[in-house]
């Protein structure tokens, strides 16, 4: 079984080595892949210097501008399948998601196909956040469920586990949106197209080094994508 973390990095240099050699501390062997969109801090070099320490385990895609976090995924995807893991993991670099919490995801991929690392599925667990940030962030999952029927609390997350098959089965080609509604996008066109899901519950903390790239065109990619959803032919590859 091998497994594949994919870590999107924009200007994450506070976060990224610690990132790097937490995972890599890890029991389970994660092997590890970044994708970076040309971080003017400097990022990508950062990465270098811990890919001199870790060898093989630690990949780097380098893109050439800020390109967006959903197109930096699926070349993510395609370099997991292409490499031959089982389970392929996302996550941010930021530390929101906790790295402890890997462990779970993964064993639930032993009943499910997809196991999200889910801020709703028992009450709320998001730590310091705004609350306007919040509210938002709850009611667009409420809101997705609505339009899409589809049983997921936390639609838009971002720590997702995801058996090959599923990767396998979505023709990336027809993935439409880029910024969080990439994130609802793809555990819709999984749920479409038959693939179970299961939610792991975790404590979401926002993130304490370096800053947010969350901007208001995501959200209306989102709020409009969401409205299609229900009206899309999904099929496999
Ligand atoms: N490669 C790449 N990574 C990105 C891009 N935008 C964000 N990221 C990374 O994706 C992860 C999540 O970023 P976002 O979902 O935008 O949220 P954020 O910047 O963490 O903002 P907060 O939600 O406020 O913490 C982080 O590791 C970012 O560095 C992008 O355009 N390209
Ligand atoms: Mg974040």
């Amino acid at each position: 079984m091998r497994r594949l973390i994919i870590i999107p990095t924009y200007n994450e240099r506070e976060n990224v080595t610690k990132m790097v050699d937490r995972l890599m501390a890890m029991p389970q062997g994660f092997d590890l892949l970044i994708v970076d969109d040309g971080s003017p801090d400097g990022t990508a070099d950062l990465v270098r210097e811990a890919q001199s320490r870790y060898g093989e385990r630690v990949a780097m895609i380098e893109r050439s501008g800020k390109l967006g976090l959903g197109t930096a995924y699926i070349a993510g995807f395609k370099y997991a399948l292409a490499k031959g893991y089982d389970r392929i993991f996302e996550m941010d670099c930021d530390f929101s998601h906790n790295p402890d919490d890997l462990p779970r995801l993964d064993a639930m991929l032993e009943d499910k196909s997809v196991a999200i690392g889910s801020r709703y599925s028992r009450g709320v667990n998001v730590v310091n956040w705004p609350m306007g940030r919040l509210l938002m962030s709850y009611f667009a999952s409420k809101y997705v469920r609505i339009v899409t029927r589809m049983p997921v609390a936390d639609a838009t997350a971002g720590f997702v586990g995801y058996r090959r098959e599923v990767l396998d089965a979505i023709d990336f080609d027809r993935v439409a949106m880029n910024g969080y509604g990439f994130q609802i996008e793809m555990k819709y066109t999984a749920w479409r197209l038959g693939f179970s899901i299961g939610e792991v519950s975790i404590i979401f903390i926002d993130r304490e080094e370096g800053t947010s790239k969350m901007s208001s065109g995501i959200f209306g990619e989102a709020f409009f994508g969401v409205l299609k959803l229900p009206f899309r032919k999904i099929k496999r590859k």
